[in-house]
């Protein structure tokens, strides 16, 4: 896993070099290059590798993933949006590039990961990269990412459509769907079967609901310190979250019933790697 990161921290530096003018390629490269814990492009690799492709095949998307996380990342955290002053441990991006470029960085890393895919995949099947783009495509819009971005802003202050279909809409759009991106993206470049697909599919979803509900647990029971973010915002703001619908303890069973069905997919591929991810978040919500 360890070894996957570093790989894939490498290729985003060089990815990501600074030219003219470089206030912005300064800002795309400051949340892409902030520690992160990776787990999309390593999911995407691992896809990847469990189909029997070549895992630097997948490199370019896997970084493109990152990216349009880092993205999400940067316009999560504007005033306008969720108005957050730390990400990754340090001042979130507009603290530092203000928010005119801080909003033209996350603009700039939603295409630059398409151009990326393009012009580094030239080796691969057409149709492969084609399929990749259509997935890329779709969650990077208004019928993946911004969709869920936008029931979750417009939830906020309506308490008549704080309901678990609300929140189960907002988790798979907001949050799986870039874990659908990546198992699935890496899954295509090896050329897997459509039912293989379908399958990532599946398990993204899970895995994306389960990924939300862990985060929602940690905003309740972890620290600055350990997360790099500001702790508790969700609560303050009456946020619709698993834990403010669940409570702390249902959520805690709803999480443990969902790592239990993901590992029955997982045990299936023998994939250590995805083991070791879920079982990290078992142990830190044990805690
Ligand atoms: C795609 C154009 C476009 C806009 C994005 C702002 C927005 C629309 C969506 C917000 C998406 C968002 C911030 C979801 C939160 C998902 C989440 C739990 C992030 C934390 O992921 P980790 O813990 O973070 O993997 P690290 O820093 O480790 O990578």
């Amino acid at each position: 896993m360890n070894n996957l990161i570093e790989k894939v921290n490498q290729k985003l530096e060089e990815y990501m070099d600074i030219r003219y003018p470089e206030s912005i390629f300064n800002s795309m490269k400051y949340t892409v290059t902030l520690p992160g814990k990776r787990l999309r492009p390593v999911m995407c690799l691992e896809a990847c590798r469990i189909f029997g492709g070549n895992i630097e095949d997948a490199m370019p998307i896997a970084c493109a993933i990152e990216m349009l996380h880092a993205q999400s990342l940067i316009h999560d955290d504007l005033p306008c949006m969720d108005n957050d002053d730390f990400r990754r441990g340090k001042p979130s991006n507009h603290k530092v590039f203000g928010e005119a470029i801080a909003t033209l960085a996350g603009d700039a890393l939603l295409s630059y990961g398409p151009q990326l895919i393009i012009e580094k995949s030239v080796n691969l099947p057409p149709e492969r990269v084609l399929k990749v783009l259509r997935e890329y495509t779709k969650i990077a819009g208004a019928y993946g990412l911004i969709a869920g971005q936008v029931v979750d802003i417009e939830s906020e202050g309506d308490e008549s459509v704080k309901n678990a279909e609300t929140l189960e809409f907002i988790h798979t759009h907001k949050t799986a769907d870039l874990f659908r991106l990546a198992l699935k993206s890496g899954a295509i470049i090896a050329g897997a079967s459509d039912t293989k697909i379908q399958e990532m599919d599946d398990l993204a979803q899970k895995f994306g609901i389960a990924f939300q509900i862990y985060d929602d647990i940690l905003d309740e029971i972890s620290t600055f310190e350990d997360l790099g973010k500001t702790i508790g915002k969700d609560k303050a703001s009456g946020k619709l979250t698993y834990v403010s619908l669940y409570g702390l303890e249902d959520s805690k069973k709803k999480l443990n019933s969902l790592f239990a069905e993901i590992y029955d997919i997982i045990d299936k591929y023998h994939s250590e790697i995805l083991k070791n991810i879920v079982k990290q978040m078992e142990l830190k919500i044990a805690k």
